[in-house]
């Protein structure tokens, strides 16, 4: 049988192995309301021919912010990414997956909060211990649609996470290639330097609602003028 030239050309081969293997994962399809539905794979989640249809999966947003400084962890993904390569972003991206019962609950967005969770750990290597579900702090979701590359592209209703607290980094060099901490002043330098590219999902959310959130954060200090964690 011969395919049509859109599918035989989505063959993953050509990516890196690892990456290929994680577009298996199971995302959770949900409607505009955020209602779900079923799961499809992560591949076909991400191909714009999908999306242009209206295919809709649900995500997680994670912003880590050191408690001394109030700075921000960013990260730039790696050149292995299939979606969104090389591009500055926040802390930690990624979607709770149908293939974990725990990802599915939605009371107090208890699966978006246990995939996140998951992902610092196997992105940025910081010990789950680090990261208990309950000390996120939940903010808003957005609906969003933005092309990467003409093939691939995102289209999700996205659960923005801030976590306030000290964490070991060990970072995972298949899914990133560079991490620092930053201030509002160095993320606003970063954005008017030509040559960085950020993911259309973190310039959104810092063009609407980072900055406003970030300084309400800052403003929570201790006597010892260190940031204070907000939980549930
Ligand atoms: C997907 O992030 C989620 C958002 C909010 C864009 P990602 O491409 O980093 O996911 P993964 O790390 O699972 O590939
Ligand atoms: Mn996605």
């Amino acid at each position: 049988t011969t395919l049509p030239a859109q599918l035989a050309s989505i063959d993953l081969s050509a990516y890196d192995a690892e990456q290929s293997r994680l577009m298996d994962e199971r995302c959770i399809l949900v409607d505009e309301q955020d209602r779900p539905y079923g799961a499809a794979d992560k591949k076909t989640c991400h191909l714009m021919e999908n999306i242009n249809k209206g295919l809709l999966h649900r995500a997680f947003s994670a912003f880590v912010f050191r408690p001394s400084d109030g700075k921000l962890l960013l990260q730039q993904r790696a050149s292995e990414k299939i979606t969104f390569p090389d591009m500055w972003t926040n802390t930690c991206c990624s979607h709770p997956l149908d293939d974990f019962e725990e990802e599915k609950i939605e009371t107090d967005q208890l699966g978006v909060r246990i995939a996140a969770s998951r992902k610092l750990e196997h992105e940025l290597g910081i010990p789950r211990e680090q990261t208990p579900v309950d000390q996120f702090q939940y903010l808003t979701r957005i609906h969003y649609l933005a092309p990467s590359d003409g093939m691939w592209g995102e289209h999700e209703v996205d659960y923005i996470l801030f976590f306030t607290a000290d964490v070991t980094v060990t970072a995972n060099e298949n899914e990133i290639r560079d991490f620092k901490y930053v201030d509002k002043a160095e993320l606003q330098t970063m954005f008017a330097q030509e040559g960085n590219s950020f993911t259309p999902w973190f310039k959104l959310i810092a063009r609407d609602f980072l900055f406003g959130w970030w300084d309400e954060l800052l403003a929570r200090k201790n006597e010892d003028g260190f940031v204070v964690a907000k939980s549930l």
